[in-house]
């Protein structure tokens, strides 16, 4: 994952996508440190009274929603007007996401909103699209999968837990292969042929989802629609 971001930037992006959450509303609550500000930025909002319901995407971003006293509900209960969530990368509104492992039910919630606003800083933009694409898979498929995204030019490698002593497992109880494509020209194709493949969860390819992106930077924020 690009991590290369100040943090003021991170912050910078949160806020102002916060900014666009209305009384009233039900907010998709995306996983990750950028959109960590915006959670802060939502919680401060309840604190003044704004009537709000966040559907979190994540444990970590339930946990966070749950701190700040965001009430929570969730897709079957609710609709999302307005989902944030960041990514790892950004190019010409499409996205890689998942470094946190949270993908699927990041693109579930981000999908379901009427808009969907994506936070980042500057180290997240690129003209085309070139980080590894993380696919969830079945454990049973990691192998299966592993070889078909070898036929298609990639390269796949299983996440490994930080600590290495085992494979990351998602909330969802699954695996996770992060797939090396090199710069990806075509991202609709290449997602298209990854949702296809028997075992594939969810991958991590984001396309024509994104309405604005609001990139944190030293002067201010840059909301390209
Ligand atoms: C989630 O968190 C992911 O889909 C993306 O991988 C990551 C971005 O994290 P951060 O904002 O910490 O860089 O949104």
């Amino acid at each position: 994952m690009k991590q290369g971001g100040s943090d003021a930037a991170k912050r910078a992006a949160g806020e102002s996508a916060a900014e666009a959450v209305e009384d009233g509303m039900v907010v998709g609550l995306g996983t990750g440190s950028t959109t960590a500000h915006a959670i802060r930025a939502i919680g401060g909002q309840v604190d003044a009274g704004i009537d709000v319901v966040g559907v979190p995407t994540s444990f970590q971003s339930r946990e966070l929603a749950r701190e700040v006293g965001i009430p929570l509900s969730d897709l079957d209960e609710v609709s999302v007007d307005l989902a944030i969530d960041g990514a790892d990368e950004v190019a010409d509104g499409d996205l890689i996401k998942g470094g946190g492992a949270a993908h699927a039910r990041e693109k579930v919630v981000d999908a379901s909103a009427d808009r969907f606003l994506v936070v980042a800083d500057p180290t997240k933009t690129a003209d085309v699209l070139s980080h590894p694409v993380p696919v969830e898979v079945l454990s049973a498929a990691r192998t299966t999968v592993a070889a078909s995204v070898r036929d298609l030019g990639g390269e796949p490698t299983l996440r490994q837990a930080e600590r290495k002593d085992g494979p990351v497992v998602t909330d969802n109880g699954n695996l996770v292969l992060d797939c090396e494509f090199g710069p990806i020209e075509a991202p609709g194709a290449l997602g298209s042929e990854l949702a296809g493949l028997p075992g594939v969860v969810e991958h991590g390819l984001f396309v024509g989802l994104a309405d604005a992106v609001h990139v944190g930077g030293e002067d201010g924020v840059t909301v390209r629609e």
